[in-house]
């Protein structure tokens, strides 16, 4: 988690943007944004949620070259009234939570080099965009990030900030969605991950657990490889009133004497999509 350890770099404005410097990208900058869209656009109109590729097309981020953050935020305003700003890298919570309470999505301004191409530890341009921002063109997502914002600025003054980012975690960035009897991507850590776009749906490895609040708030996760939990949100709608209608209070103060869960933990009470065989993990960790 970002903390206070963070130093706000020369340049930044008060609240950590950036100039976005749009004319200074490389051709080579560009061309790898082009690859890693290619190789996502292919894969994803089968897996990811509807409502990512319609708002692909809203943004018009099909077009070639690293998207223009002002264009961007143009098209994003008129569709929910959001905008995306530029950042130097990781910002600290309690700004980034502002940020999203104020509809603002922050973005890294960098893009990953060829040698980076399928790992990097940082969030890049790519994920930052490419992953987040074609679902700020639903108006139900776009007030669920808002929430969440809200939602991160309240427990930063009750100290659960630990908590609340596990609910960022397991929707916003690594969440999966029905579709029917199908399960869909919607998490941008899933969406702008050529691996993790097969893995999260296909491979027998993972849990696939239905989405519960509190459950979710409790449960570790990984930040170093493949999840080894993945949950699962009947609809945007269904997040945002959850989200909205939850007194977190009382969850965070069941919780600060709860033990928290492991990331392979499949409880009684969890409904199960997939219960994993863990396999992959098992093999990371022999090797
Ligand atoms: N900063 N740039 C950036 N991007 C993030 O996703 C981010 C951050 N700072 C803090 C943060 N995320 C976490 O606190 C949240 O995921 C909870
Ligand atoms: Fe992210």
């Amino acid at each position: 988690m970002a903390g206070s350890d963070l130093i706000r770099p020369p340049g930044s404005a008060e609240d950590w943007t950036v100039p976005q410097d749009w004319a200074s990208y490389t051709p080579d900058e560009h061309a790898m944004w082009d690859t890693l869209f290619a190789r996502q656009a292919e894969m994803l109109p089968s897996r990811v949620v509807p409502a990512f590729m319609d708002g692909l097309d809203i943004l018009r981020m099909s077009r070639p070259g690293i998207p223009d953050f002002d264009e961007l935020s143009d098209r994003l305003m008129k569709a929910t009234g959001w905008q995306v700003v530029a950042v130097p890298g990781l910002v600290p919570d309690e700004v980034f939570f502002d940020h999203l309470a104020n509809r603002r999505f922050v973005a890294g301004r960098f893009i990953r080099t060829p040698e980076q191409i399928d790992y990097l530890q940082e969030p890049d341009i790519f994920h930052d965009v490419f992953g987040h921002v074609p679902l700020l063109a639903h108006p139900v997502f776009a007030d669920y990030m808002q929430a969440y914002g809200e939602g991160g600025l309240r427990a930063a003054k009750l100290g659960m900030i630990k908590q609340l980012a596990r609910l960022y975690w397991y929707t916003v960035e690594f969440g999966l969605i029905r579709d029917g009897d199908a399960l869909k991507l919607y998490g941008a850590g899933i969406v702008s991950s050529f691996g993790e776009s097969r893995f999260a749906l296909d491979d027998p490895s993972p849990n696939r657990i239905g989405f519960d609040l509190q459950r979710v708030m409790r449960t570790d996760y990984r930040i170093d490889d493949y999840q080894q939990t993945y949950f699962v949100i009947d609809s945007f709608e269904d997040l945002l009133r959850q989200t909205l209608e939850t007194d977190f209070a009382p969850i965070y103060a069941s919780l600060a004497d709860a033990t928290d869960l492991k990331t392979d933990d499949v409880l009684a009470d969890d409904v199960v999509f997939t219960h994993g065989t863990q396999a992959y993990a098992h093999s990371r960790l022999e090797s």
